[in-house]
């Protein structure tokens, strides 16, 4: 059988999970948003082992935050608006330095976060790219415009070398799993104003309680 992140990659999947995550009035249901990230390592997996460092360290998130839904306080973690209310609340975050909450739902999130505007800046240039384009010159140009500030040297270089290992746009679209070149240049038109509304929502919620800069 093997477990959820060995199965194959479908585009369609991590779609459907975004379009679940935003409640009527707006809020992000964090069951979702974790789903939609299991989707995206199951497909980063798919690409090969040089990319292990960066799923493992996803995968540990996606787990702290999943302990933290199934856990005894986990009716207050049904959205990311009650996550943060929630913590914010009890003080359960490290707000200025790292403390006794090193595993926050706050500070945990805040990296997905990060690393979803990476996304959307990809996918974008993945959706706008000719057949010749480079993927891993798209994704080194977006994770250095995003993601990159935020990762000290040994990181970014790691990441520079895994990036290089990318498959190129053919095979990429191919790993998607949602049939011929142009139907997947319309599936991430259909996904990337999905993904970044949840971007947008999350990004203005922590602007606003000053969560931006969680250690
Ligand atoms: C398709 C190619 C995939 C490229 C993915 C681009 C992101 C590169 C990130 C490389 C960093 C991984 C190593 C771990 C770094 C952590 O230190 C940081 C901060 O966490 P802390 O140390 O504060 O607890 N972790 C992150 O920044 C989260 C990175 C998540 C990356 C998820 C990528 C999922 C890719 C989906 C592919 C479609």
């Amino acid at each position: 059988a093997g477990t959820e992140e060995d199965q194959k990659f479908c585009l369609q999947e991590v779609l459907d999970t975004f379009k679940l995550c935003l409640s009527e009035n707006k809020e992000v249901y964090l069951e979702h948003y974790v789903a939609g990230w299991r989707g995206l390592i199951k497909f980063l997996n798919s690409l090969g082992s040089v990319f292990g460092f960066i799923s493992k360290d996803a995968v540990n998130k996606i787990h702290i935050l999943v302990t933290l839904l199934n856990g005894e306080s986990g009716s207050q973690y049904v959205t990311v608006q009650s996550m943060v209310t929630y913590e914010l609340e009890n003080d359960l975050v490290d707000l200025t330095k790292r403390g006794s909450h090193p595993e926050s739902g706050c500070r945990t999130l805040l990296r997905l976060h990060r690393a979803l505007r990476w996304l959307e800046l990809f996918l974008e240039r993945l959706r706008t790219s000719s057949e010749e384009g480079k993927t891993s010159v798209m994704c080194s140009e977006a994770y250095n415009e995003s993601l990159s500030q935020f990762h000290p040297w040994v990181v970014r270089k790691a990441a520079g070398m895994a990036f290089c290992m990318l498959p190129g746009r053919p095979a990429f679209f191919e790993v998607m799993n949602v049939g011929p070149a142009e139907q997947v240049v319309a599936k991430l038109g259909e996904a990337l104003p999905l993904i970044s509304e949840v971007y947008q929502i999350t990004e203005e919620l922590y602007t606003r309680q000053s969560l931006m800069d969680l250690p």
